[in-house]
Parts: C-alpha cells; sequence; structure tokens
C-alpha cells in the first residue's frame, strides 16, 4: 500500500531509510503516520537485504509530537479502551534491526521518545529537544519519563519533563542522549555511513549486541513504560487538557485550572 506520511527507500548498502513526510505540521506524528512507520519497519525487519535502518525528519524537522489536533478529540475513556497508539508504539519498540534516529530541528514529545526508542541519535546543531506535554495539560506517554531518565539522569529528566524546557543539541551531547553532532547539512549522509557500516557486519552478531545492551539498559523499563502510559490515558481526562491543547490552537498561553 503506498504510504501517505512517510517515504521508504532501501539502498544497495544494506540500509533502510524511513522519511517522516508531513512538513506543514512539523511532522506531527498522528496515528496513520505511526501506522506507516511500524508497516515499514515490520517490513525492513523481514529482508534479509537490510542490515540497519535510518528514522529521518528531513532536514527541517525531526518530529513536533504527537498531533495535537488527533489528541485534542481525545477523551480519557476512548483512549484507555481503545490503547491509544499503544499497538503502534509496540512494534517500535520491538524492532529487531539498529535503528538510528537521525535528528535535524526539533525533536519534542513523542518526537523525542520516537528518537530514544531508536538504538542511537545522531544530530546536528539546529537539533532541540524536549517534552512539552506538561505545557498541554498532559504528560509524556512513550518514554519521556522512563527512557529520557535513563538516558540524561532524575534530574535533568526532572527539569525537561516538568518545565517543558528545550534543550539543544550541545546540551543533549552533554547529557548523553546522542552519539555524536555532525555539521548541518551532513546528519542523513552520516546516519547513512553509520547504517551501512552495521549493515556490513554479521546480522546475528549485531542483533545480540543490541538486544544485551538493551535487555539489561531496559530491565524493568516495560513495566515503566506501561506505569507511564496509563497515567498518560489519565491526563486525557482533565480539564487542563482540554485548555492546554485550545491554547496551543488558538496560539495564546494556557490558563489551567488544576482540574
Ligand atoms: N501537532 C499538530 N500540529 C503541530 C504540532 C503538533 N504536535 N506541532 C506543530 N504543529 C503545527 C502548528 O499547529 C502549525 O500549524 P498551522 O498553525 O501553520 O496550521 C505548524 O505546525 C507550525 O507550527 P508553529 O506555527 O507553532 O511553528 P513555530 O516554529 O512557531 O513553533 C514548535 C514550533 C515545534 C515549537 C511548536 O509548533 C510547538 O510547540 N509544537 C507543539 C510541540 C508539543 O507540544 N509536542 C508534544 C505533543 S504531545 C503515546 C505516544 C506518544 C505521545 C503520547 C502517548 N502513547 C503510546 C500512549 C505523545 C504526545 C505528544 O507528543
Amino acid at each position: 500500500m503506498k504510504n501517505k506520511y512517510i517515504i521508504v527507500e532501501k539502498l544497495n548498502t544494506g540500509v533502510g531509510i524511513i522519511t517522516l513526510n508531513r512538513p506543514k505540521v512539523y511532522n506531527a506524528l498522528c496515528t496513520d503516520l505511526l501506522a506507516e512507520v511500524s508497516n515499514a519497519i515490520i517490513n525492513l525487519d523481514q529482508d534479509l537485504k537490510i542490515g540497519a535502518i535510518v528514522i529521518t525528519g528531513g532536514d527541517k524537522v525531526f518530529a513536533a509530537g504527537a498531533d495535537i489536533k488527533e489528541l485534542s478529540t481525545l477523551d480519557f475513556s476512548s483512549a484507555y479502551m481503545n490503547e491509544f497508539i499503544k499497538k503502534q508504539w509496540l512494534v517500535l519498540e520491538k524492532h529487531n534491526k539498529p535503528i538510528i534516529a537521525a535528528v535535524s530541528g526539533f525533536a519534542l514529545g513523542g518526537g523525542c521518545e520516537l528518537a530514544l526508542l531508536c538504538d542511537f541519535i545522531i544530530c546536528d546543531d539546529s537539533a532541540k529537544f524536549g517534552q512539552p506535554e506538561i505545557k498541554l495539560g498532559i504528560m509524556p506517554g512513550a518514554g519521556g519519563t522512563q527512557r529520557l531518565t535513563k538516558a540524561v539522569g532524575k534530574a535533568k529528566a526532572m527539569q525537561m519533563c516538568l518545565t517543558g524546557d528545550i534543550i539543544d543539541a550541545k546540551e543533549a551531547k552533554n547529557y548523553g542522549l546522542i552519539a555524536k553532532i555532525v555539521s548541518e547539512d551532513s546528519v542523513l549522509n552520516e546516519a547513512i555511513v553509520m547504517a551501512s557500516k552495521i549493515a556490513t557486519m554479521s546480522q546475528p552478531v549485531v542483533k545480540l549486541i543490541k538486544d544485551s545492551i538493551n535487555n539489561t539498559y531496559e530491565l524493568n523499563l516495560q513495566s515503566g513504560l506501561e506505569y507511564e502510559r496509563q497515567s498518560f490515558y489519565t491526563t486525557l481526562a482533565l480539564e487542563d487538557k482540554v485548555e492546554g491543547i485550545k491554547a496551543f490552537i488558538e496560539k495564546r498561553k494556557a490558563n489551567f485550572l488544576n482540574k
């Protein structure tokens, strides 16, 4: 089936590239986009010629998070009962082949979480990372309180999640969020070079190393993620969520009522 929100390419160096392609809304991660990404990952995982995958949002923005317009229509009971985008995220989290996130510009909310669930991140100087969900009256729902904390430590994760502050590439590098900063316009190329190098290695060994790092690093992460997901659904029951999202759409500051 033809993709509407992403572009998938396969290079003869054994690299699959997934480009998020909703530039008008900063690659906002609507459910259909996430379904396309998860299908692409399933296909690339099954392709024996592919040894590594790169996810990019292009040279302007990685992704500004879940689609806020879609979130505005979501309430607690439907999100909880239908497990809002859980299925798609689980596919992303369980990918087999190594994935490199190549980040330029904003990687916010679900965009930051998408980069964090990749095996490593490289970025250029324009990259900006953050978990601004709190400004919308909701909380991170896909790893922001979990993987981010493991990556940058408790103090920085608390600051980022509680203030919604955005950090730049240098700060992200200092805190161990990213593997490498490269010069502007070369992040995708650099990611492809790294992915091509990985693709020359023994695939079972690559998988063993990746699983060994992830399975120990992520020990207890699954229960943490489930806890976080349930808490995220709870935020959808708040009036403050309605106000936070309305304020964003109306381009004004939110007036939260704490309920
Ligand atoms: N959703 C929808 N549209 C978005 C968007 C988003 N996340 N981000 C930006 N846009 C749209 C804007 O509405 C605007 O559209 P028009 O008004 O032109 O129609 C266009 O993109 C350009 O945005 P701005 O005009 O705002 O551009 P600026 O350069 O001034 O600002 C910005 C860029 C990225 C700082 C700003 O757009 C912004 O703050 N965006 C929102 C960032 C944000 O709050 N992200 C967190 C969203 S909540 C879960 C999985 C994931 C999640 C939850 C659960 N489970 C598995 C359970 C994730 C939740 C989130 O990510």
